[in-house]
């Protein structure tokens, strides 16, 4: 995964430039205004190929009723991240994250009400109970810091039986 290097250079990028930004505020430092066009650039650039890499799995259709669905984690992506499914639907979900570093899940509602938040350990399994009382989409994504850009969310899309 040479994505991944991408990444740990973005995230370390992104940490100097907060750095850098301090030490301005400060007056430690004067700042060279094309240096940070410059690196501002590379950023956006570099984010928006993140975002773009992400990308939508083939989706799962549930029936309804009590549904186990079983979830891989991984850094950056839930799998499967595309549902569809009932209303009325209870879902048990069971993430597994294979990755070395802690994830999250949080779910929303149709009506932006966030229904569940739950971290996952490394290398840990945790569950969920999800019961899909709204017909509409439920969007769900991982909360730390810009996993969710890096293509950790997914989507449930819920209609009336
Ligand atoms: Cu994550």
């Amino acid at each position: 995964m040479s994505n991944r290097f991408l990444l740990k250079g973005l995230n370390t990028g992104v940490s100097f430039f907060i750095l850098a930004a301090f030490f301005v505020r400060k007056r430690w430092v004067s700042i060279n205004f094309s240096a940070v066009r410059w690196v501002a650039k590379f950023i956006v650039v570099a984010l928006t190929v993140a975002a773009c890499a992400s990308t939508q799995q083939k989706p799962i259709t549930l029936d309804p009723g009590e549904k186990t669905l079983i979830m891989k984690v991984e850094s950056f992506k839930f799998e499967p991240n595309v549902m569809k499914a009932y209303q009325g639907n209870i879902l048990t979900i069971k993430l597994e994250n294979i990755a070395g570093v802690e994830h999250n899940i949080t779910i929303r509602s149709p009506q932006g009400t966030t229904v569940a938040s739950m971290d996952i350990p490394a290398k840990g399994t945790v569950s969920l109970r999800l019961n899909l009382a709204e017909a509409g989409v439920y969007h769900f994504y991982c909360d730390k810091p810009l996993h969710s850009t890096f293509g950790m969310k997914g989507e449930i899309e819920v209609t009336s039986p």
